[in-house]
């Protein structure tokens, strides 16, 4: 949720910025990354490659000099307008490709949202269209106007004081709407800030400041509501920072003196039997295209394409302070502009290599500013493969394990999120969500009111109760598009020994949800309509889920009716170009109606079709005191398996 202007200077998280799409004033620095002015050659070899800083260049200027645009219009996004994906599928090296940038163009002051497509080939504004009701994700610059329009608020700089604070001490958390106080005409577009203290120490989201919420009207920027509830004392000493740091590990290395198994070619991975690409959004970050495998032969499809399409996380106190902070990470915020240069032997091993990524600064003088690191990807050991005892010689048959970690995180507000995707020898994915950084903290009077909803931490502070919902939508390609989609559960039968049980299978018939059930290990079984296996069945893969929930809002709680993903953790519908969010292009603001609700019509028939499917990985989260100030990595699982689409163990010939 939510980023920040820095106002206590701070070296790393970063947004200072920004200007118009008119405005004269260059952007400088974005999030501690260098804005890239220059015109550097990056090679575009295939129709996937993430625009390169001069495409972005190019989609701005072309958009500015296509329409004379007003003052005080933004670029939220820019991004790789992706081919569809039948021309993709029919592409190989060195054919030509399209290539178009996909842009939102946002006129502040009188709230109108375009969407714009250049084609980067021709220099030409390919469509132009006015999106009505729409709002785009929190922009750069906006961080800024929010933080200068609170501190210039009398009422909220008394409320401070009313605190024994001192306003400049104090820093501004500016969150996506929704307009819960009414007092601005529908349709505004409506931030919200609470604050904390930072005074001299670090990670001023360990001390809230509870009780002062300011709604801000950001087509006019101005203040339309201000709450505050009452003074409750603030913890103004605590600091998450650790002073001594444990001196008896010794050096772990991990070394490969042949270097990795793995051949990169562009973005195009080759692992071990896997093939895929890495590619990066800044809408979703990391993003994994065209997944297939190779066993003695050519490549087949498994996955087309994979990414973590939208984060939902609504908080449990009943508080009107609280009630409105549910968040949608990638959609409100654009997540993937928040990615964070990832690091060796912090966020992964030494033997790590990385991808880098650039983004439009949204702001928009028509910069960019570069990731280095946005992506990485590792080789690891994976434990014990398998392993067998032959009986008769008591010979041992055993291999060990190698697995493939491809990950990306971004850091937005308190929260630091993640993904991990592990490809492993056996054929099958495992994908992790992860969560880390600081839970959203409340300001106590009492340890009662701090455990009614969530864990008191400190005497002062307590950790609110909440729930991360994770949707991964997962364009399956099991041997081609022609797929369908078998639920499986498990039930006991009657017998004469009373052991008995067996997997009921159904096909699903059409686009729609479904839940999950542990007491019939449910998991969904993602056929190929078209190709069998040595046994005679169809070749498939199996999507087991591991950690995910239900919604403890209740059913008609608003941001909830906009994550039909949160409702039920299984989707599938047929393929279609541009159907890429869980809860839409826009839930800023946005309707009931939109992502799932509307992709999905009882009426589309789902069985030997191309089919998405979008799972949902979630935790409840009911905080523990040893996860303040800092939580450990949290992370919600699935797993992605073959289930008869080898013939035989595909890991039978692994090395000894
Ligand atoms: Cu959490």
């Amino acid at each position: 949720m939510r980023f920040r202007v820095m106002t206590f200077g701070l070296a790393a998280i970063v947004v200072l910025v920004a200007t118009s799409v008119t405005g004269a004033t260059p952007v400088t620095a974005v999030r501690g990354h260098s804005v890239a002015s220059t015109t550097a050659q990056v090679a575009v070899a295939n129709p996937l490659d993430p625009l390169t800083a001069d495409e972005i260049l190019l989609t701005f200027t072309t958009i500015k000099a296509a329409k004379n645009l007003p003052p005080a219009t933004f670029l939220p996004i820019v991004k790789l307008s992706e081919p569809p994906k039948g021309f993709v599928q029919g592409w190989s090296p060195g054919q030509p490709f399209p290539r178009k940038a996909f842009a939102n163009a946002f006129d502040r002051s009188a709230n109108k949202l375009y969407e714009a497509v250049v084609d980067l080939r021709a220099n030409t504004l390919e469509s132009w269209t006015q999106k009505m009701g729409a709002e785009p994700a929190v922009f750069f610059a906006e961080w800024e106007n929010a933080d200068k329009l609170v501190r210039s608020y009398a009422p909220w700089k008394q409320a401070m004081r009313d605190r024994g604070l001192d306003p400049k001490d104090i820093y501004v958390d500016t969150w996506a709407g929704p307009d819960t106080s009414n007092a601005a005409p529908p349709g505004t577009r409506i931030l919200k800030a609470i604050s904390f203290y930072r005074g001299a120490l670090p990670n001023p989201y360990d001390r809230p400041i509870e009780g002062v919420v300011v709604t801000m009207d950001m087509n006019n920027l101005r203040v339309v509501d201000f709450v505050d509830s009452g003074v409750r004392p603030v913890d103004t000493t605590t600091s998450g920072s650790s002073s001594t740091q444990r001196t008896d590990l010794k050096p772990l290395v991990v070394q490969q003196p042949d270097g990795p198994s793995f051949v990169i070619d562009g973005r195009t991975v080759s692992w071990q039997g896997w093939r895929f690409r890495a590619d990066w959004s800044p809408r979703e970050g990391l993003v994994l295209d065209r997944i297939g495998y190779a066993q003695n032969g050519p490549v087949r499809s498994v996955i087309n394409r994979m990414s973590l399409s939208e984060i939902y996380v609504p908080y449990a106190i009943p508080d009107a302070n609280w009630s409105w902070r549910s968040a949608f990470d990638i959609g409100e915020y654009n997540l993937g502009e928040y990615s964070l240069s990832l690091e060796q032997n912090v966020d992964v091993p030494e033997n790590a290599v990385f991808f880098d990524s650039v983004a439009g600064d949204t702001g928009s003088s028509g910069g960019s500013y570069e990731i280095p690191n946005a992506v990485a990807m590792y080789e690891r050991d994976g434990g014990s493969l398998w392993d067998r005892l032959d009986p008769t010689t008591l010979e041992r048959d055993a291999r060990f394990a190698r697995e493939l970690v491809v990950t990306w995180s971004a850091a937005i507000g308190n929260y630091t999120y993640g993904v991990e995707y592990v490809f492993k020898m056996n054929g099958s994915i495992d994908v992790n969500a992860k969560a880390t950084g600081t839970t959203l903290n409340q300001g106590i009077s009492s340890a009662s009111q701090g455990n009614e909803h969530g864990t008191v931490v400190t005497p002062k502070i307590a950790a609110p109760g909440h729930q991360h919902f994770f949707n991964f939508r997962i364009d399956f390609d099991v041997d081609g598009a022609s797929n369908r989609v078998v639920e499986e559960n498990v039930m006991s039968t009657a017998s004469p020994g009373g052991n008995a049980w067996k997997v009921q299978e159904t096909t699903l018939g059409s686009e729609g949800s479904r839940d999950a059930s542990s007491a019939t290990a449910r998991d969904w079984r993602i056929e190929s309509a078209t190709k069998t296996n040595a046994v005679g069945e169809p070749t498939a893969y199996e999507l087991e889920g591991s950690d995910t929930g239900v919604p403890y809002s209740s059913p008609t709680y608003p941001p909830l009716l906009q994550a039909p993903f949160a409702q039920h953790p299984f989707w599938v519908t047929r393929y279609k170009d541009g159907e890429l969010y869980a809860a839409g292009d826009y839930p800023f603001q946005g309707s009931a109606g939109d992502g799932l609700t509307a992709y999905a019509s009882p009426s589309e028939n789902v069985n030997a079709q191309d089919l998405v499917v979008w799972y949902t990985a979630a935790f409840t989260h009911v905080p523990h005191v040893e996860e303040y100030p800092v939580m450990t990595t949290d992370s919600a699982h699935f797993h992605i398996r073959p289930d008869g689409f080898f013939d035989s163990n595909p890991a039978l010939d692994a090395p000894k």
